[in-house]
Protein backbone atom coordinates (compact mmCIF):
# COMPACT_ATOMS: atom_id res chain seq x y z
CA UNK A 1 0.00 0.00 0.00
CA UNK A 2 1.44 3.59 -0.89
CA UNK A 3 1.83 5.77 1.60
CA UNK A 4 0.58 9.50 1.30
CA UNK A 5 3.74 11.28 1.77
CA UNK A 6 7.24 10.06 0.43
CA UNK A 7 9.99 9.03 3.05
CA UNK A 8 12.31 11.62 3.63
CA UNK A 9 15.09 10.15 2.16
CA UNK A 10 13.84 9.28 -1.31
CA UNK A 11 15.07 10.65 -4.26
CA UNK A 12 11.76 10.84 -6.41
CA UNK A 13 11.46 14.27 -6.41
CA UNK A 14 8.16 14.14 -5.14
CA UNK A 15 6.72 16.89 -2.32
CA UNK A 16 7.84 15.05 1.03
CA UNK A 17 8.08 16.12 4.65
CA UNK A 18 11.80 17.85 5.66
CA UNK A 19 13.43 15.73 7.82
CA UNK A 20 13.17 17.07 11.67
CA UNK A 21 16.61 17.17 13.30
CA UNK A 22 14.68 18.66 16.94
CA UNK A 23 14.35 16.75 19.90
CA UNK A 24 10.53 15.71 20.64
CA UNK A 25 9.45 18.60 23.06
CA UNK A 26 11.13 21.42 20.99
CA UNK A 27 8.02 20.36 18.20
CA UNK A 28 5.95 23.18 18.86
CA UNK A 29 5.16 23.87 15.76
CA UNK A 30 2.87 22.06 13.13
CA UNK A 31 4.74 19.22 11.73
CA UNK A 32 3.82 15.61 10.37
CA UNK A 33 4.70 12.52 12.19
CA UNK A 34 5.10 8.96 10.59
CA UNK A 35 3.72 5.81 11.64
CA UNK A 36 5.72 3.08 10.97
CA UNK A 37 3.67 0.77 11.86
CA UNK A 38 0.85 1.61 9.42
CA UNK A 39 3.08 3.27 6.89
CA UNK A 40 1.22 6.56 7.55
CA UNK A 41 1.31 10.07 8.33
CA UNK A 42 -0.26 12.39 11.08
CA UNK A 43 -0.82 15.88 11.38
CA UNK A 44 -0.03 17.57 14.92
CA UNK A 45 -1.11 21.19 15.49
CA UNK A 46 0.59 22.01 18.68
CA UNK A 47 -0.17 25.45 18.44
CA UNK A 48 -3.68 24.82 19.05
CA UNK A 49 -2.94 23.88 22.62
CA UNK A 50 0.36 25.19 23.72
CA UNK A 51 -0.11 23.72 27.49
CA UNK A 52 -1.85 20.56 29.20
CA UNK A 53 -5.56 21.43 29.54
CA UNK A 54 -6.72 21.80 33.00
CA UNK A 55 -9.72 23.47 32.81
CA UNK A 56 -13.51 22.65 32.76
CA UNK A 57 -14.51 18.88 33.90
CA UNK A 58 -18.55 18.26 33.67
CA UNK A 59 -19.84 16.08 36.20
CA UNK A 60 -21.29 12.92 34.56
CA UNK A 61 -23.58 11.28 36.40
CA UNK A 62 -22.69 7.67 36.20
CA UNK A 63 -25.71 4.76 36.13
CA UNK A 64 -26.08 2.52 38.64
CA UNK A 65 -25.79 -0.66 37.45
CA UNK A 66 -26.55 -3.40 39.66
CA UNK A 67 -24.13 -5.95 40.42
CA UNK A 68 -26.97 -8.71 38.75
CA UNK A 69 -29.73 -8.16 36.37
CA UNK A 70 -31.92 -10.72 35.36
CA UNK A 71 -32.88 -8.88 31.91
CA UNK A 72 -29.30 -8.00 30.73
CA UNK A 73 -27.70 -11.17 28.94
CA UNK A 74 -24.17 -11.56 29.66
CA UNK A 75 -24.96 -11.98 32.87
CA UNK A 76 -24.81 -15.54 35.01
CA UNK A 77 -27.57 -17.72 35.05
CA UNK A 78 -30.12 -15.54 32.66
CA UNK A 79 -31.51 -16.96 29.39
CA UNK A 80 -30.37 -15.01 26.38
CA UNK A 81 -32.88 -13.67 23.49
CA UNK A 82 -31.17 -16.86 21.43
CA UNK A 83 -32.63 -19.50 24.14
CA UNK A 84 -29.79 -20.14 25.89
CA UNK A 85 -28.89 -19.97 29.32
CA UNK A 86 -25.55 -18.80 30.90
CA UNK A 87 -23.51 -20.89 33.21
CA UNK A 88 -23.57 -19.65 37.15
CA UNK A 89 -19.84 -18.64 36.08
CA UNK A 90 -17.81 -17.39 38.38
CA UNK A 91 -14.97 -15.81 36.63
CA UNK A 92 -14.57 -15.66 32.38
CA UNK A 93 -17.24 -16.86 30.32
CA UNK A 94 -17.13 -16.86 26.80
CA UNK A 95 -20.27 -18.13 24.28
CA UNK A 96 -20.47 -17.92 20.33
CA UNK A 97 -22.20 -14.19 19.47
CA UNK A 98 -25.75 -14.77 18.69
CA UNK A 99 -25.36 -12.31 16.18
CA UNK A 100 -22.13 -12.81 14.40
CA UNK A 101 -20.11 -10.66 12.11
CA UNK A 102 -18.57 -13.90 10.70
CA UNK A 103 -20.16 -17.45 9.71
CA UNK A 104 -18.15 -20.96 9.76
CA UNK A 105 -19.55 -21.98 6.63
CA UNK A 106 -21.13 -19.45 3.75
CA UNK A 107 -20.95 -19.63 -0.15
CA UNK A 108 -18.00 -18.36 -1.84
CA UNK A 109 -18.86 -14.98 -3.95
CA UNK A 110 -18.56 -16.06 -7.43
CA UNK A 111 -15.38 -15.45 -9.19
CA UNK A 112 -13.80 -12.70 -11.10
CA UNK A 113 -11.51 -10.58 -13.16
CA UNK A 114 -13.68 -7.38 -12.95
CA UNK A 115 -10.85 -5.46 -10.91
CA UNK A 116 -13.84 -2.81 -9.97
CA UNK A 117 -16.05 -5.50 -8.41
CA UNK A 118 -13.78 -7.70 -6.69
CA UNK A 119 -14.88 -10.15 -3.76
CA UNK A 120 -13.74 -12.93 -1.74
CA UNK A 121 -14.59 -14.96 0.69
CA UNK A 122 -14.32 -14.49 4.60
CA UNK A 123 -15.54 -17.35 6.87
CA UNK A 124 -15.33 -17.08 11.19
CA UNK A 125 -16.55 -17.04 13.76
CA UNK A 126 -17.52 -14.39 16.48
CA UNK A 127 -17.59 -14.99 20.34
CA UNK A 128 -18.47 -12.53 23.75
CA UNK A 129 -16.15 -12.96 26.39
CA UNK A 130 -17.48 -11.87 29.85
CA UNK A 131 -14.07 -10.78 32.33
CA UNK A 132 -16.56 -11.38 35.52
CA UNK A 133 -19.69 -12.32 36.84
CA UNK A 134 -20.71 -8.77 38.17
CA UNK A 135 -22.29 -6.17 35.86
CA UNK A 136 -21.05 -3.67 37.60
CA UNK A 137 -17.56 -4.07 38.13
CA UNK A 138 -14.58 -2.62 34.97
CA UNK A 139 -11.32 -3.88 34.83
CA UNK A 140 -9.75 -1.03 36.88
CA UNK A 141 -12.10 -2.13 39.77
CA UNK A 142 -10.94 -5.83 39.77
CA UNK A 143 -8.20 -7.73 41.30
CA UNK A 144 -4.95 -8.37 39.33
CA UNK A 145 -5.46 -12.03 39.85
CA UNK A 146 -9.21 -11.47 38.43
CA UNK A 147 -7.71 -9.48 35.52
CA UNK A 148 -4.85 -12.51 35.05
CA UNK A 149 -7.75 -14.58 34.47
CA UNK A 150 -9.21 -12.49 31.61
CA UNK A 151 -5.53 -12.97 30.02
CA UNK A 152 -5.48 -16.67 30.40
CA UNK A 153 -8.89 -17.20 29.07
CA UNK A 154 -7.96 -14.69 25.78
CA UNK A 155 -4.98 -16.91 25.19
CA UNK A 156 -6.95 -19.71 25.65
CA UNK A 157 -9.21 -18.63 22.86
CA UNK A 158 -6.41 -17.29 20.94
CA UNK A 159 -5.04 -20.98 20.97
CA UNK A 160 -8.25 -22.40 20.00
CA UNK A 161 -9.69 -20.09 16.95
CA UNK A 162 -5.87 -19.75 16.27
CA UNK A 163 -5.95 -23.67 15.02
CA UNK A 164 -8.10 -22.60 12.39
CA UNK A 165 -8.20 -18.72 11.74
CA UNK A 166 -5.35 -16.61 10.44
CA UNK A 167 -6.42 -13.35 12.16
CA UNK A 168 -8.14 -13.82 15.95
CA UNK A 169 -8.88 -9.83 16.60
CA UNK A 170 -9.15 -9.74 20.70
CA UNK A 171 -10.79 -6.72 21.28
CA UNK A 172 -12.87 -4.88 23.84
CA UNK A 173 -15.47 -1.40 23.20
CA UNK A 174 -15.80 0.13 26.27
CA UNK A 175 -18.46 2.96 26.55
CA UNK A 176 -21.64 3.66 25.08
CA UNK A 177 -19.69 6.56 23.34
CA UNK A 178 -17.61 3.21 21.35
CA UNK A 179 -20.79 1.59 20.55
CA UNK A 180 -20.82 -0.95 23.30
CA UNK A 181 -24.13 -2.05 23.73
CA UNK A 182 -23.63 -3.59 27.25
CA UNK A 183 -22.32 -2.08 30.73
CA UNK A 184 -21.53 -5.77 32.10
CA UNK A 185 -17.12 -6.21 31.55
CA UNK A 186 -16.57 -8.22 28.39
CA UNK A 187 -14.91 -8.05 25.04
CA UNK A 188 -15.35 -9.83 21.79
CA UNK A 189 -13.61 -12.01 19.45
CA UNK A 190 -13.52 -12.12 16.12
CA UNK A 191 -11.75 -14.71 13.98
CA UNK A 192 -11.50 -14.73 9.90
CA UNK A 193 -10.17 -16.89 7.32
CA UNK A 194 -8.41 -13.31 6.18
CA UNK A 195 -6.31 -11.05 7.35
CA UNK A 196 -8.13 -7.65 8.29
CA UNK A 197 -6.47 -4.42 6.76
CA UNK A 198 -5.23 -3.04 9.89
CA UNK A 199 -2.55 -6.38 10.49
CA UNK A 200 -2.05 -6.69 6.94
CA UNK A 201 -0.17 -3.33 7.28
CA UNK A 202 1.48 -3.55 10.34
CA UNK A 203 2.53 -7.00 8.75
CA UNK A 204 3.89 -5.29 6.13
CA UNK A 205 5.68 -3.16 7.68
CA UNK A 206 7.34 -4.67 10.13
CA UNK A 207 8.90 -7.46 7.99
CA UNK A 208 10.02 -4.49 5.67
CA UNK A 209 11.84 -3.07 8.76
CA UNK A 210 13.19 -6.52 9.88
CA UNK A 211 14.46 -7.11 6.05
CA UNK A 212 16.36 -3.70 6.74
CA UNK A 213 17.61 -3.64 10.05
CA UNK A 214 17.66 -7.09 11.24
CA UNK A 215 15.68 -6.62 14.20
CA UNK A 216 11.95 -6.24 14.73
CA UNK A 217 10.63 -2.76 14.66
CA UNK A 218 8.84 -2.70 17.62
CA UNK A 219 11.69 -3.79 20.14
CA UNK A 220 14.01 -1.24 18.50
CA UNK A 221 11.06 1.25 19.37
CA UNK A 222 10.57 0.49 23.21
CA UNK A 223 14.33 0.87 23.65
CA UNK A 224 14.29 4.50 22.05
CA UNK A 225 10.95 5.08 23.83
CA UNK A 226 12.68 4.09 27.03
CA UNK A 227 15.87 6.06 26.21
CA UNK A 228 13.86 9.55 25.34
CA UNK A 229 11.35 8.89 28.08
CA UNK A 230 9.17 11.98 27.21
CA UNK A 231 6.11 9.58 25.95
CA UNK A 232 5.95 7.01 29.16
CA UNK A 233 3.06 6.79 31.09
CA UNK A 234 3.79 3.17 33.16
CA UNK A 235 6.40 0.55 33.68
CA UNK A 236 7.22 -2.48 35.21
CA UNK A 237 9.69 -5.37 35.03
CA UNK A 238 7.96 -6.83 31.73
CA UNK A 239 5.83 -4.04 29.91
CA UNK A 240 5.97 -0.26 28.58
CA UNK A 241 2.89 1.95 28.04
CA UNK A 242 3.35 4.41 25.96
CA UNK A 243 1.81 7.23 24.11
CA UNK A 244 3.38 6.19 20.97
CA UNK A 245 5.18 9.09 19.07
CA UNK A 246 2.53 8.90 15.99
CA UNK A 247 -0.48 8.49 18.25
CA UNK A 248 -3.59 9.30 16.59
CA UNK A 249 -6.32 9.56 19.46
CA UNK A 250 -5.75 12.46 22.43
CA UNK A 251 -4.49 9.82 25.10
CA UNK A 252 -3.88 6.68 22.84
CA UNK A 253 -1.16 4.30 24.61
CA UNK A 254 0.03 1.57 23.56
CA UNK A 255 1.09 -1.56 25.79
CA UNK A 256 4.61 -3.08 24.35
CA UNK A 257 6.68 -5.93 25.94
CA UNK A 258 10.31 -5.33 26.70
CA UNK A 259 11.03 -9.20 25.89
CA UNK A 260 10.79 -10.53 22.49
CA UNK A 261 7.16 -11.38 22.29
CA UNK A 262 5.61 -12.30 18.73
CA UNK A 263 2.12 -13.14 20.17
CA UNK A 264 0.27 -13.41 23.44
CA UNK A 265 0.69 -17.60 23.61
CA UNK A 266 4.22 -17.29 24.42
CA UNK A 267 3.54 -14.80 27.47
CA UNK A 268 4.92 -16.74 30.70
CA UNK A 269 2.95 -17.13 34.02
CA UNK A 270 5.14 -13.82 35.20
CA UNK A 271 4.26 -12.14 32.37
CA UNK A 272 1.13 -12.78 32.51
CA UNK A 273 0.96 -11.59 36.32
CA UNK A 274 2.83 -8.46 35.12
CA UNK A 275 0.53 -7.43 32.06
CA UNK A 276 -2.75 -7.45 35.12
CA UNK A 277 -0.58 -5.33 36.88
CA UNK A 278 -0.27 -2.82 33.89
CA UNK A 279 -3.79 -3.36 32.35
CA UNK A 280 -5.23 -2.52 36.35
CA UNK A 281 -2.45 0.76 36.34
CA UNK A 282 -3.31 2.19 33.12
CA UNK A 283 -7.18 1.59 33.06
CA UNK A 284 -7.04 3.03 36.91
CA UNK A 285 -5.20 5.87 35.26
CA UNK A 286 -7.15 6.18 32.36
CA UNK A 287 -10.71 6.31 34.88
CA UNK A 288 -9.04 9.22 36.68
CA UNK A 289 -8.21 11.32 34.07
CA UNK A 290 -11.72 12.82 33.81
CA UNK A 291 -13.42 11.16 36.78
CA UNK A 292 -15.31 8.53 34.92
CA UNK A 293 -15.71 4.96 33.55
CA UNK A 294 -13.22 5.62 30.53
CA UNK A 295 -14.47 4.78 27.10
CA UNK A 296 -11.79 3.57 24.90
CA UNK A 297 -11.69 0.20 21.98
CA UNK A 298 -8.51 -1.47 22.69
CA UNK A 299 -7.55 -4.96 21.39
CA UNK A 300 -4.02 -6.98 20.79
CA UNK A 301 -1.89 -7.56 17.70
CA UNK A 302 0.20 -10.57 17.50
CA UNK A 303 1.67 -12.81 14.92
CA UNK A 304 -0.78 -14.29 12.51
CA UNK A 305 -1.80 -17.61 13.22
CA UNK A 306 -3.71 -20.17 11.43
CA UNK A 307 -1.51 -23.28 10.12
CA UNK A 308 1.86 -21.19 9.14
CA UNK A 309 4.00 -24.05 10.35
CA UNK A 310 6.60 -22.52 7.48
CA UNK A 311 6.46 -18.85 7.95
CA UNK A 312 9.08 -16.76 10.06
CA UNK A 313 7.20 -14.38 12.45
CA UNK A 314 10.19 -13.05 13.86
CA UNK A 315 9.55 -9.38 13.20
CA UNK A 316 5.92 -9.35 14.67
CA UNK A 317 5.99 -7.98 18.49
CA UNK A 318 2.65 -8.41 20.58
CA UNK A 319 1.31 -5.29 21.97
CA UNK A 320 -1.77 -3.83 22.64
CA UNK A 321 -3.72 -0.23 21.31
CA UNK A 322 -5.99 1.36 23.28
CA UNK A 323 -7.86 4.30 21.50
CA UNK A 324 -9.99 6.38 23.50
CA UNK A 325 -11.84 9.00 22.63
CA UNK A 326 -12.17 11.83 24.72
CA UNK A 327 -10.61 14.88 24.49
CA UNK A 328 -11.09 17.68 27.05
CA UNK A 329 -13.25 15.94 29.84
CA UNK A 330 -16.25 12.79 30.26
CA UNK A 331 -17.91 14.20 27.46
CA UNK A 332 -15.98 16.08 25.09
CA UNK A 333 -14.57 13.95 22.52
CA UNK A 334 -12.34 14.43 19.53
CA UNK A 335 -13.95 13.76 16.72
CA UNK A 336 -12.14 12.40 13.57
CA UNK A 337 -14.54 14.18 10.90
CA UNK A 338 -13.52 16.54 8.05
CA UNK A 339 -10.08 16.41 7.67
CA UNK A 340 -9.47 12.89 9.03
CA UNK A 341 -11.94 11.82 6.67
CA UNK A 342 -10.99 13.61 3.82
CA UNK A 343 -7.64 14.29 4.09
CA UNK A 344 -5.39 12.36 7.19
CA UNK A 345 -6.01 12.43 11.40
CA UNK A 346 -4.71 15.26 13.11
CA UNK A 347 -4.30 16.27 16.92
CA UNK A 348 -3.49 18.99 18.97
CA UNK A 349 -2.39 17.84 22.03
CA UNK A 350 1.45 16.20 21.35
CA UNK A 351 2.09 13.14 21.99
CA UNK A 352 4.19 14.28 24.70
CA UNK A 353 2.08 16.27 26.41
CA UNK A 354 -0.33 14.04 26.55
CA UNK A 355 2.41 11.37 28.22
CA UNK A 356 3.00 13.59 31.11
CA UNK A 357 -0.63 14.23 31.80
CA UNK A 358 -1.55 10.51 32.11
CA UNK A 359 1.55 9.94 33.69
CA UNK A 360 0.91 12.08 36.86
CA UNK A 361 -2.72 10.68 37.25
CA UNK A 362 -2.86 8.55 40.82
CA UNK A 363 -3.25 5.04 40.26
CA UNK A 364 -5.91 4.76 43.01
CA UNK A 365 -9.09 4.35 41.14
CA UNK A 366 -11.26 7.63 42.31
CA UNK A 367 -14.15 5.66 43.61
CA UNK A 368 -11.91 3.94 45.60
CA UNK A 369 -10.57 7.60 47.33
CA UNK A 370 -14.25 9.24 46.70
CA UNK A 371 -11.92 12.02 45.01
CA UNK A 372 -15.18 12.70 42.77
P1 LIG B 1 -20.61 -4.83 22.38
O1 LIG B 1 -21.05 -4.35 23.69
O2 LIG B 1 -19.19 -4.47 22.06
O3 LIG B 1 -21.61 -4.44 21.34
O4 LIG B 1 -20.63 -6.45 22.46
C1 LIG B 1 -21.72 -7.19 22.88
C2 LIG B 1 -21.90 -8.33 21.92
O5 LIG B 1 -22.72 -9.28 22.54
C3 LIG B 1 -22.56 -7.93 20.61
O6 LIG B 1 -21.72 -8.27 19.54
C4 LIG B 1 -23.56 -9.87 21.59
C5 LIG B 1 -23.82 -8.77 20.57
O7 LIG B 1 -24.07 -9.31 19.30
N1 LIG B 1 -24.76 -10.40 22.23
C6 LIG B 1 -25.07 -11.73 22.07
O8 LIG B 1 -24.38 -12.46 21.37
N2 LIG B 1 -26.19 -12.22 22.67
C7 LIG B 1 -27.04 -11.47 23.42
O9 LIG B 1 -28.01 -11.98 23.90
C8 LIG B 1 -26.75 -10.06 23.66
C9 LIG B 1 -25.53 -9.47 23.02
Amino acid sequence: MKTTHIAADSTQGAIHPPTLHVTTPQLKHQHVRFNPLRGDWILVSPHRMKRPWAGQVEEVIEEDIPVHDPKNPLCPRVTRPSGEVNPDYEATFVFTNDFPALLKDVPSPPETDDPLFRAGQALGTCRVMCFHPHANITLPLMSKEQIKAVIDRWIMELDDLGKKYVWVQIFENKGAIMGCSNPHPHCQIWASSFMPNEPQLKDANQKKYFLEHGTPMLMDYVVRELEKKERLVLLNDHWVVVVPYWAVWPYETMVLPRRHVTRMTELSSTEKDSLADIIKRLTTIYDNLFNCSFPYSMGWHGAPTGPRLESDERHWVFHGCYYPPLLRSATVKKFMVGYEMLAQAQRDLTAEQAAQRLKSLPEVHYKLTGSK
